[in-house]
């Protein structure tokens, strides 16, 4: 920055430029990295999680202070959690099920924040309350996430921090399926390992991104609330015959195509009501030609298996929908999306599905914040690789 200078007014007047300069970017740059931590301190979680709510997601302006080595032992943190569970892994109603995240941090303080009314977008009071009372706050609530934490949206790192630490803090009241993008392969590719690397620089953001895969080889890759609901994160398979078939799945599993009923619970879809095969009364699984890999399946195919697993109703996530979520024609299955405005190019409310004690459903819906638009947009959000996954914008199941 500085310019070969003769005089030594000039190089102090020229430092201090720097020096505001660099003032002014720390401020508007986000940085997770704090480098005079000391390195002999133990990680507190809970001290990490309510440093962590600080974060002034509101504003995007700046970003949480972590060290490299807290990121670390957060993470081996999750993985211990993670080895808890079972690869089905299991919940009690009531809770809320909750779609995709995609880095879309302020939108998953307001889930987190949700009670019993619909999310008011303007309510800005829950994060400030989250930042207060965070932790201790979240202690009465369960919540099933449906996994897709990472890529896409600009706060990826805040938004798995977030998770696992209540994953750590609250094991049995947070579970957190595993989604397409909890995979190597894909978030190396849409936005999470970038982000890492800008936000802890190159080399430290590379390691961090490799034990954050190795962690996402321990989630759970389906979930049973109070066992008749079985969610995932993409949909059945022709491999799914009985929960124990889950259940059997082993991990860590690093690459879920080494495992053919992993792959599908993380990446099949179910055909659209529209399609004519979809009105087929034999249950069908045919070729995901959109995704390039694993399967779509019909109506019939979702009454077979709800039948065969003794269960009442499948939730999962995986493709935006306009009004956030969607049932299938005989209401066997419903998707749940919970990044309203995806992307910043869908005009798309999200959603979450509470569960009640009886087990009865109702469906909350999440506004896109004005905010979200003025200040995330064109912000390092990175591109839509639609072209690649779908063939139209005005598409009402926009794969994700
Ligand atoms: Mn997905």
């Amino acid at each position: 920055m500085l310019n070969g200078s003769n005089g030594e007014n000039k190089t102090l007047r020229d430092n201090k430029t720097v020096r505001d300069k660099t003032l002014r970017d720390t401020k508007t740059v986000p940085s997770v990295v704090s480098a005079n931590k000391n390195a002999d301190e133990p990680f507190d979680v809970i001290s990490f999680c309510k440093r962590h709510f600080r974060v002034d997601a509101w504003a995007n302006e700046r970003s949480q202070v972590y060290t490299v080595r807290e990121l670390l032992a957060l993470i081996d943190g999750a993985i211990e959690a993670f080895k808890k569970d079972e690869s089905l892994a299991t919940l009690s109603p009531p809770c809320t099920i909750v779609g995709d995240i995609h880095g879309q941090y302020r939108d998953l303080i307001r889930i987190l924040f949700s009670r019993h009314d619909n999310i008011d977008p303007k309510n800005l009071k829950a994060a400030r309350h989250m930042e207060k009372f965070g932790v201790e706050n979240a202690t009465t609530s369960r919540f099933m996430f449906l996994g897709d934490f990472v890529d896409r949206g600009p706060f990826s790192v805040e938004c798995i921090c977030l998770v696992f630490c209540l994953k750590i803090i609250y094991p049995k009241q947070y579970i957190l399926l595993r989604g397409n993008h909890e995979t190597k392969a894909i978030n190396f590719a849409y936005g999470f390992r970038e982000e890492l690397m800008n936000k802890l620089g190159q080399n430290e953001g590379v390691d961090v991104w490799e034990k954050f895969n190795e962690a996402f080889a321990w989630m759970p890759v389906a979930g049973l609330i109070g066992g008749k609901i079985l969610c995932m994160h993409g949909g059945i398979s022709p491999g799914l015959n009985s929960l124990a078939d889950i259940r059997a799945i082993e991990r860590p599993l690093a690459d879920v195509n080494d495992n053919k009923l992993a792959l599908d619970l993380l990446w099949s879809d179910p055909i659209d009501n529209l399609n004519i095969n979809s009105i087929n009364d034999r249950p069908q699984y045919i070729k995901n030609v959109v995704r390039g890999l694993s399967c779509c399946f019909n109506d019939a195919a979702i009454a077979e298996t709800i039948k065969k697993l003794n269960i009442d109703l499948i939730v999962r996530a995986h493709q935006v929908q306009d009004n956030g979520f969607k049932f299938s024609r005989d209401r066997k299955l419903i998707t749940v999306f919970s990044a309203p405005r995806y992307m910043l190019e869908n005009d798309n409310l999200g959603a979450v599905l509470k569960i009640r004690e009886n087990g009865s459903l109702s469906i909350k819906l999440l506004k896109a914040s004005s905010r979200n638009l003025k200040s995330d947009r064109g912000k390092g959000t990175p591109k839509s690789d639609k072209s690649k996954t779908s063939g139209s914008s005005k598409s009402s199941s926009l794969t994700t």
